[in-house]
């Protein structure tokens, strides 16, 4: 069978899931076919390039023309875009990717999570970093007991995009629209991490801070000098407890001079420890059976998660490759359950992280933002 995907976005998101679907039927042979069909935006003659660019067969401008008659819905557009049209899409059974954070409030991502529920067809909360290989062989280290009783989880995102207060204003500084800044543009993705390695967040201790608090307007109809309010954090730190008993600190910045996309992952147990950056993302550093120091292991080799779809060991892979397994295995999920072999059950646990991770998420960065406000600990409601 071949799957028409309905993409709405098609900007920088809008380029990595394209580019990951083009790439399936050269490198995973056993991937459903998939057509990209259909290209969603407002701007008419931006989306027929965008559309001859990224592969895509038609436009259209109206979502509700197109999340009912498509076999997938990918939403890629800003957070304050979520939850409508997969909200429609679901209620048309359309299986739905949704870039993070699920929403830009927690009551659009209890929506989803809800609506999703209902319609039993597979979700994805596109955390594109749980399909790198090395995380994925980590979290392997840590379910064979490798590193003993998880103690210790530590993630930190930093980027310095922002660090110029002359950075133009966008979408994501604004409250609104986002949610919020990096809390929700990156923390998302460290949250998310925190619950596929180690478990879920019980309760938590947050601070945010916003350093630039007006930026200048770039739009073609806007003032020479005109600026807009920023309403959203640049950064943000928490404290928090998992579920288990491991204590975990979150951090992310847009404003730390020097790092362009320096995600970092450490986890430590009684028995060990790893260590990972995405701007090594092929390397895992771990630390076990009582070694005095950490060793470097290249995760390239064929037995290693996904590898044996690309290269020899040592041809290291990049970011892109990340979209490349999530598409793998959501657009698996959908064939799956759209052909019946999966019960109707089933499709809404065949692809994770589905809706509801993409919720336990979105609570977790609410209750940072709550205990933000109320200068104490939260304990984050995870609808466990
Ligand atoms: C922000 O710059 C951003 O593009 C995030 O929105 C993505 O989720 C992250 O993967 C890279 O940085």
């Amino acid at each position: 069978m071949t799957l028409t995907v309905g993409v709405l976005g098609y900007r920088f998101m809008g380029k990595a899931h394209a580019n990951a679907m083009a790439r399936l039927p050269m490198f995973f042979p056993d991937a459903p076919d998939v057509e990209r069909g259909v290209l969603i935006g407002r701007d008419e003659s931006a989306l027929r390039a965008a559309a001859d660019r990224l592969g895509f067969e038609r436009t259209a401008t109206d979502w509700r023309e197109v999340v009912g008659e498509v076999d997938a819905f990918y939403n890629l557009g800003p957070n304050h875009v979520h939850a409508e049209p997969s909200i429609a899409a679901l209620e048309a059974a359309t299986p739905v990717l949704c870039e993070k954070p699920l929403a830009n409030d927690l009551d659009g991502a209890e929506r989803m999570a809800a609506a999703a529920a209902d319609a039993e067809v597979p979700t994805a909360a596109a955390f594109n970093y749980r399909f790198v290989p090395a995380l994925r062989y980590a979290k392997n280290l840590i379910e064979d007991g490798e590193l003993g009783e998880i103690r210790h989880f530590r993630g930190r995102y930093l980027q310095d995009w922002l660090a110029d207060p002359e950075a133009p204003w966008s979408w994501r500084n604004d409250e609104e629209l986002a949610g919020s800044g990096a809390l929700g543009d990156l923390g998302a993705h460290t949250v998310d991490l925190a619950r596929f390695l180690v478990g879920d967040v019980e309760r938590v201790s947050g601070h945010l801070r916003t350093f630039v608090d007006e930026r200048p307007v770039e739009d073609e109809d806007a003032g020479p000098d005109e600026t807009r309010s920023v309403t959203v954090d640049d950064a943000y730190s928490a404290q928090a407890e998992l579920d288990g008993g491991a204590m975990a600190t979150f951090e992310a910045s847009r404003v730390a001079e020097g790092h362009k996309n320096d995600h970092t992952v450490e986890v430590h147990g009684s028995e060990g420890s790893l260590r990972f950056s995405l701007e090594r993302l092929n390397e895992l550093e771990v630390l076990r059976d009582g070694a005095r120091g950490y060793e470097t292991i290249l995760i390239t080799d064929a037995e290693d998660p996904y590898l044996d779809h690309w290269w020899p060991p040592g041809h290291v892979l990049g970011w892109e490759h990340t979209f490349v397994h999530e598409n793998y295995a959501f657009l698996s999920a959908v064939a799956s359950a759209a052909s019946g072999t999966s019960r109707s059950d089933e499709a809404a646990d065949a692809y994770r992280p589905n809706f509801a991770d993409g919720l336990a998420v979105q609570r977790t960065l609410a209750a940072i933002e709550e205990s933000h406000e109320r200068g104490e600990w939260v304990d984050v409601d995870a609808g466990r």
